[in-house]
């Protein structure tokens, strides 16, 4: 029986982090998978999420089962992150996941029930792991054009022309904020156009919000999915809980499903049936962490604090990869680099560039010239800018 299996492509960032570990040079940059690091190059518990740790454990009396959906306090939480105090709970539907991925995942299998012959319409070129799960579910799906090359920002006009073609029951998945792999983004005006387009045309949107608080900040990185959420019938919402709050392992995301009141029943029915059909229990604890932070005003505070400093970090670390590259190039060309938010830019760069920087400088990115703002510091900003220079980006 085994040997009809056949080798998988290992997932391309994974494999990069694992030729960053083996490399012996001690100047190594790795800009490579979405991990916020800090200037030392560490990835810290956040003190208020370690805090609240202690107080799970302090207070935890049992590992029994808990919900099949999840915990409600942990829904009612992300709503009001993600959607604001006053979401409509009687039109939501909410399951807790094995990370975004696995909200991505439950999004992609709900939409699939309740929408036969679905197409999934797909920012191009968006994380690969849409695109791996879309084709092991044998799902439908189509690539809208999204960036820019030249510009290195979002080429609206060609996003629009392509979504012209969706049609009523199409899902349309869209980067909430801090476009991974891009670092372009909607402007609030766009995210309206948006939301005519598929109110015209009776296409669902689905929001991939996978960095909360990583661009312009926690409650402005939602103001495009709050915006959709507002004037869409439905939405769905596949929230990630491991860059802003520190998470990765824990396996944290919620899926959030907006429909009519009459619908709610249902839906929610339909989300803890597919839990059930794939792993039954979502796992628990970081459902735990995530809801005491944001519940416990003093928890709230000190990690909002803490999410900002990373926030800013990165901004100014943009920041100062943009003013390297404008001094260096003699010119402007770089400047989207401080435009883009998150933790993540696509430089433009050709693969043989990136190759010649990984052997050369010992300068880790995605193949495809995407770069880990958070990889960097002080010290390797200008190592970047001058092998960027170097190798003629
Ligand atoms: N969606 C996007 C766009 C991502 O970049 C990520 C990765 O971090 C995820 C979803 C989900 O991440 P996780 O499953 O680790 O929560
Ligand atoms: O894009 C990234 O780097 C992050 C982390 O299979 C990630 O989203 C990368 C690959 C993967 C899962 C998560």
């Amino acid at each position: 029986m085994l040997n009809n299996l056949k080798a998988q492509a290992p997932d391309k960032i994974l494999a990069l982090m694992g030729e960053y570990r083996a490399d012996p040079r001690d100047n190594k940059v790795d800009l490579g998978v979405g991990v916020y690091k800090d200037a030392d190059g560490k990835t810290p518990i956040m003190t208020a999420v370690h805090k609240a740790e202690k107080q799970v454990w302090d207070s935890e009396t049992t590992k029994s089962y808990a919900g099949l959906a999840g915990q409600p306090e942990f829904h009612a939480a992300m709503a009001e992150m993600v959607l604001g105090k006053d979401y409509p709970a009687d039109r939501l539907a909410c399951l807790s996941t094995v990370g975004g991925t696995g909200a991505c995942r439950m999004g992609f299998e709900l939409a699939r029930m309740a929408s036969e012959g679905t197409t999934i319409w797909v920012s191009d070129p968006t994380w690969p792991n849409h695109l791996s799960i879309l084709n092991f579910m044998g799902q439908a799906f189509k690539a809208y054009r999204y960036f820019d090359a030249d510009s290195r920002s979002v080429d609206f006009d060609a996003m629009m022309a392509d979504l012209k073609a969706v049609k009523k029951g199409d899902i349309v998945l869209l980067h909430g904020c801090c476009h991974n792999p891009t670092g372009a983004n909607l402007t609030l005006d766009q995210w309206g156009k948006v939301a005519d387009l598929l109110e015209e045309t009776g296409a669902v949107p689905m929001i991939d919000l996978a960095y909360q608080g990583f661009g312009d900040g926690l409650e402005e990185d939602a103001a495009g999915t709050r915006l959709i959420a507002s004037r869409l019938p439905e939405v769905l919402i596949a929230a990630s809980c491991s860059k802003n709050f520190g998470i990765y392992r824990e396996r944290t995301g919620c899926l959030m499903v907006l429909g009519a009141a009459e619908t709610q029943g249902v839906t929610q029915s339909t989300l803890s049936y597919l839990n059930r059909q794939t792993y039954s229990f979502p796992p628990y604890h970081g459902q735990a962490l995530v809801t005491r932070v944001l519940t416990d005003p003093a928890l709230r505070a000190e990690w909002e604090a803490e999410l900002e400093e990373v926030r800013t970090g990165m901004l100014s670390l943009r920041k100062q990869l943009a003013d390297e590259l404008r001094r260096l190039s003699n010119s402007d060309r770089f400047d989207f680099v401080a435009e883009h938010r998150g933790m993540f830019s696509r430089l433009g760069a050709t693969p043989e560039q990136v190759a010649k920087m990984k052997a050369e400088n010992a300068i880790y990115m995605v193949g495809d010239s995407r770069i880990n703002i958070a990889g960097l510091n002080e010290k390797s900003v200008p190592l970047l800018a001058r092998a960027l220079i170097d190798a003629g980006v």
